[in-house]
């Protein structure tokens, strides 16, 4: 059979608009025009917003890896592919939903790949984020206090705890004998001093209002429970929360590169998160879950936030639990044994959580946006980072730092 050719390209171009019904943002000249960045200051600023970009996602789902972008690929019509220069070479793309209000990114693992990817995303002018809401969306270590395997966590303090001094065990041992871990803080001589300098990016507070909406809207989910040989890992351990099946959970998220695990270090972290967000002997930051990109991230909405292109008050971290921290009585001499035993395995039921979980915030995000979103949802907390930069009165760090 033969085709007339263009009959051909008559039906592809046809079929391609009726595929990408591609709305162009409507933009405001009059307003453009009135924010002419040419002044006469020797301070010249970029544009505020990006007033001429095509793509205004509403929600933005933020994957660190393949394994935890995929079910939503596959559970959300994403037929929209967007290479976007700047992002990993292993997820160069993005993808959108059939109208281009949901959004979906993979930043690649690790500090480095979450902040120069996302800071690519949110410069690249094809796209206007100012009103879109953030769901870093991935699996993390879990604190057995607070969670378990197959845990859904939401965060509202990120604490960076790699940016530390580290010396090894056998070279303080014998003259600092009640140190627990080789870490201390930047311009101080031991575990237990809040550091003297930082670099800015050991803290983030995100707006708890938001995160507090995320939670409930995540408990009306029925979570995934595990296999039965994550049940039987659960019951070694005693506390409550890791032998139970898996809930939802506010609490907060550690960032470091170094993937650590075992007692020693998490009890370390665990005192050293309370003491950097000043909550130590109370419970205003509950570290639960430990991962490796969360706060490079938002150290990039941060930035982007001080000059219009994103809202930092719209970002949401939820992490679930793939797997606990801490080993259980049972390994207690055996942390190595305990970090390798594929029992333990619930990556199967924290991927399956990150959907199950986040799809009631992206979707309750749609269906209000005109009434709730779209102006945004009010912090009553402190946001930001340790420097104040983007205003407000942190509860946590100090008047000033040294320069490092
Ligand atoms: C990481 O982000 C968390 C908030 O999610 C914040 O509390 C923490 O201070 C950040 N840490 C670093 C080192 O940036
Ligand atoms: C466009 O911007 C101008 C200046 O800010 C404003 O007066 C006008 O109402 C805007 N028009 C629309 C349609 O929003
Ligand atoms: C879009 O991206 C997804 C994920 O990388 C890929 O599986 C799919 O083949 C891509 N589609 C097109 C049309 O390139
Ligand atoms: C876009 O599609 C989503 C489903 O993916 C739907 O919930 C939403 O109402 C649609 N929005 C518009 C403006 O059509
Ligand atoms: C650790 O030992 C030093 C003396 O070597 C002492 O000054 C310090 O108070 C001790 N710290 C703690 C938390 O026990
Ligand atoms: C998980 O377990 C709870 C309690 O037994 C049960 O109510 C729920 O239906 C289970 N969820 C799934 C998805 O099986
Ligand atoms: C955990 O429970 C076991 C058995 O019930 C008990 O022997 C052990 O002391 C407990 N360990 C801790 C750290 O509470
Ligand atoms: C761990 O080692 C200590 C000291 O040798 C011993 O008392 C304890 O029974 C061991 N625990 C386990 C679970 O093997
Ligand atoms: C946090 O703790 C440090 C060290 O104890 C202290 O210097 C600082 O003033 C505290 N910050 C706040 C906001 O309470």
């Amino acid at each position: 059979m033969k085709f007339s050719i263009v009959a051909v390209i008559t039906a592809f171009l046809m079929s391609s608009i009726l595929a990408h019904p591609l709305e162009k943002r409507t933009t405001n000249d009059t307003k453009i025009a009135l924010e002419d960045v040419s002044d006469n200051s020797n301070d010249l600023k970029t544009a505020f917003g990006k007033p001429y970009a095509i793509f205004q996602p509403k929600v933005v789902v933020v994957s660190m890896f393949e394994l935890e972008r995929d079910p939503w690929l596959k559970e959300l019509d994403f037929v929209h592919n967007v290479s976007v220069p700047g992002l990993s070479p292993l997820y160069p793309q993005v993808h959108f939903t059939t109208n281009y209000t949901i959004m979906q990114a993979t930043t690649g693992e690790g500090e480095i790949n979450a902040a120069s990817s996302i800071t690519a995303l949110l410069l690249n002018p094809l796209f206007d984020f100012s009103k879109s809401y953030f769901l870093i969306a991935g699996i993390a270590g879990g604190e057995s206090s607070l969670t378990t395997i197959g845990s859904v966590t939401f965060a509202k303090y990120a604490v960076q705890v790699g940016l530390q001094y580290q010396v090894d065990y056998r070279e303080y041992i014998h003259t600092n004998p009640n140190w627990t871990s080789g870490y201390f803080g930047y311009g101080v001589d031991n575990p237990w001093t809040y550091p003297a300098n930082v670099y800015g990016t050991e803290v983030f507070e995100l707006n708890e209002n938001l995160r507090d909406r995320a939670v409930k809207l995540a408990k009306t989910a029925e979570l995934n429970n595990g296999t039965e040989a994550n049940a039987k890992f659960r019951a070694l351990y005693n506390e409550t929360a890791a032998r139970s099946l898996p809930k939802v959970v506010a609490c907060d998220s550690y960032t470091s590169d170094n993937y650590y695990f075992g007692n020693v270090l998490s009890d370390y972290f665990k005192a050293y998160g309370e003491m950097m967000t000043n909550s130590t002997g109370s419970d205003k930051f509950r570290y639960c879950s430990t991962a490796q990109e969360d706060n490079a991230s938002l150290e990039a909405f941060l930035r982007m936030d001080l000059h219009g292109l994103v809202d930092f008050s719209r970002v949401v971290v939820m992490r679930t639990i793939s797997d606990f921290a801490r080993p259980p009585p049972s390994y207690a001499n055996d942390t190595v044994g305990f970090f390798n035993d594929a029992n333990q395995g619930g990556i199967s039921a924290s991927i399956a959580n990150l959907v199950i979980a986040g799809k009631p915030f992206v979707h309750d995000v749609l269906t209000h946006w005109d009434d709730i979103y779209a102006a945004g949802v009010k912090p009553d907390n402190y946001i930001g980072d340790i420097l104040q930069s983007i205003g407000g009165v942190a509860d946590y760090g100090k008047d000033s730092f040294e320069v490092a």
